[in-house]
């Protein structure tokens, strides 16, 4: 197969890569990098992606970092189904909600970061799950605001959109550190319906062949 996904069943930038390729109808090999034992440092991984971070794709030639540089490659090889809502304001919507995630929330709460915290800082388990927490709070507000205007069924309108392929990634990482998501009753219903679709199921960190049992 010439579609390669270098995943970690729970990496959330991973998991987002692993929706959008499951919504396209795109069929990737998996190929598992094991974040907690360190493969991503290690220098055979380094030699594919120098960042020495999941997610790496490769289509053929085409060898490439970074979800939302991805999901947008998706998007322009496969335009349908659309990954991006219909009308200019919806469009920037949807990428908002990403960026919020993608952009102000995922990169501070990322293993090396709190890995960094706690070799250089002393933090413990509980002060990295605290920090974790905030930030996503943080982010999970303006986003709660936002779907006020925007949600239908899924994060902006009734269909899954870039919105929903961050936002459920997150949640999952949400709920993994502890997050109390009652103050954000519109996410936690967009998250739900969109944990409902087949693309969704399959993209989960239980169904990867990397899965773990444990914290
Ligand atoms: N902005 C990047 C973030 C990639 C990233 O930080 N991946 C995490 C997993 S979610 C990772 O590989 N972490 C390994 C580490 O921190 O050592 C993207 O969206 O792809």
């Amino acid at each position: 197969m010439s579609v390669q996904l270098y995943s970690y069943y729970r990496s959330s930038a991973a998991y987002r890569v692993r929706i959008a390729l499951n919504l396209k109808g795109v069929g990737a090999e998996i190929v598992p990098v094991h974040l907690r034992r360190g493969e991503q440092r290690g220098d055979a991984y380094r030699a594919l992606n120098p960042a020495g971070l999941v997610p790496w794709f490769i289509d053929g030639t085409v060898a490439l970092a970074q979800s939302l540089a991805i999901i947008e490659y998706l998007e322009d090889a496969h335009p349908m189904p659309a990954l991006l809502p219909a009308g200019l304001a919806n469009r920037a919507y949807a990428r908002e909600i990403a960026h919020i995630i993608a952009c102000d929330i995922h990169p501070i709460g990322n293993l090396r970061v709190l890995d960094k915290l706690s070799t250089d800082y002393g933090a413990t388990p509980d002060a990295r799950a605290a920090w974790n927490r905030h930030w996503m709070a943080a982010g999970f507000g303006a986003i709660e605001t936002r779907l006020r205007q925007t949600a239908g069924m899924f994060a902006v309108g009734d269909a899954p959109s870039l919105a929903d392929i961050c936002i459920v990634p997150q949640l999952y990482n949400a709920r993994r550190f502890g997050l109390d998501l009652a103050p954000y009753p519109r996410l936690v219903a967009v998250d739900a319906a969109a944990r409902a679709l087949p693309a969704f199921i399959a993209a989960a960190p239980q169904n990867q062949p990397d899965f773990e049992e444990g914290p």
